[in-house]
């Protein structure tokens, strides 16, 4: 019998409570590979007209995939609000105000690859609310710290369809199967190889850069003989970097003076897989993703993700 979603319940002290939680990120991935398959029939391809809170273009599939999601996790009949990229304020889940958890959401991480039928992912993680039961949620519920994240992972919607997840008790991968219709355990205790692998990041911006990352990476180039692979879909070049090892980074630059990546929507998740993979997740050298106090919902942090050694490496 093939190890469905269901096996999460077993997982450790939060795995009871997550499975309904993952089991709806899961139906969510379902239906968003769906929209994507069939986009470029129904004129769902491009920009929508309208921006999100960072002042970013949102593509119509962005607004389709964050409503997806959403009726996905009021469904689970367990999650009070959530906080999404594509929404400048938390989402109140009315009917269960009550509940325990809070959902925080890249719907659509990677969007601009769409144009070009490549990769894309939904990146979530879930907190246990701080605000009494018989409060409204409220936006202090999301600002915690990734040690206090119960669960997160990724969907990635690639040739196949994977989700990958932790409740704190290892990481492990399911494919969608599309004979049984269901996730089927294929990627179990997923650990980051310690050497080896990729760097992985968009190189252009080097001469931008902050806090001397350009020869940092030099001389990472120069002592780890790492190959090259950049996506620019964080889903994919981080599913990659699981898989085969190395570090994938957005530095701070003349731009963003505090990293393109948001803490809440795509550092955190991610940190939270890589360090229960084995490997380090990094904002600088002395400091943790997941230490990270978040003071706003849209914060941006630098992102070193990878094996120990290579972040390690690169960060002195
Ligand atoms: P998005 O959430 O608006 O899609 O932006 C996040 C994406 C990541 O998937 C990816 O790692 C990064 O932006 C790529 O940025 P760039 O095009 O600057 O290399
Ligand atoms: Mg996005």
């Amino acid at each position: 019998m093939p190890v469905t979603l269901n096996r999460i319940a077993k997982e450790g002290a939060n795995g009871p409570a997550m499975m309904p939680i993952i089991q709806g990120v899961g139906r969510a991935g379902i239906e968003i590979s769906a929209l994507l398959r069939g986009a470029v029939f129904r004129g769902a391809l491009g920009v929508a007209g309208s921006e999100n809170v960072q002042g970013e273009q949102q593509q119509k599939i962005d607004i389709l995939s964050d409503e997806i999601f959403l009726d996905e996790m009021r469904s689970t009949g367990h999650v009070c609000a959530v906080g999404s990229e594509e929404q400048e304020e938390l989402l109140m889940i009315d009917e269960y105000s009550h509940s325990d958890w809070v959902v925080l959401v890249d719907p659509l991480d990677g969007s601009s690859n769409l144009d070009i039928d490549g990769p894309v992912g939904t990146i979530f993680s879930v907190v246990k609310r701080k605000t009494a039961s018989s409060e409204m949620p409220h936006v202090s519920d999301t600002l915690q710290s990734g040690r206090e994240v119960v669960a997160a992972g990724y969907v990635l919607f690639g040739p196949s369809l994977m989700l990958v997840c932790s409740v704190g008790e290892g990481v492990h991968g399911y494919t969608f199967n599309p004979n049984s219709a269901r996730f089927e355990l294929s990627h179990p205790d997923m650990s980051i190889p310690a050497t080896g692998g990729y760097y992985s990041v968009n190189e252009s911006n080097a001469d931008k850069w902050l806090d001397g990352m350009g020869s940092k990476l030099e001389a990472l180039k120069e002592s780890s003989g790492l190959g090259m692979r950049y996506v620019g879909s964080m889903v994919a070049d981080m599913h990659r970097t699981l898989l085969k090892g190395g570090i994938f980074l957005y530095p701070a630059d003349e731009k963003n003076s505090t990293g393109k990546l948001r803490l809440l929507y795509e550092a955190i998740p991610m940190g939270y897989l890589i360090e229960n993979a084995g490997g380090k997740a990094s904002c600088s050298a002395d400091l943790a993703i997941l230490d990270v106090e978040p003071e706003g919902l849209h914060q941006r942090v630098p992102v070193y993700l990878g094996s120990t050694s290579a972040v390690e490496k690169l960060l002195g």
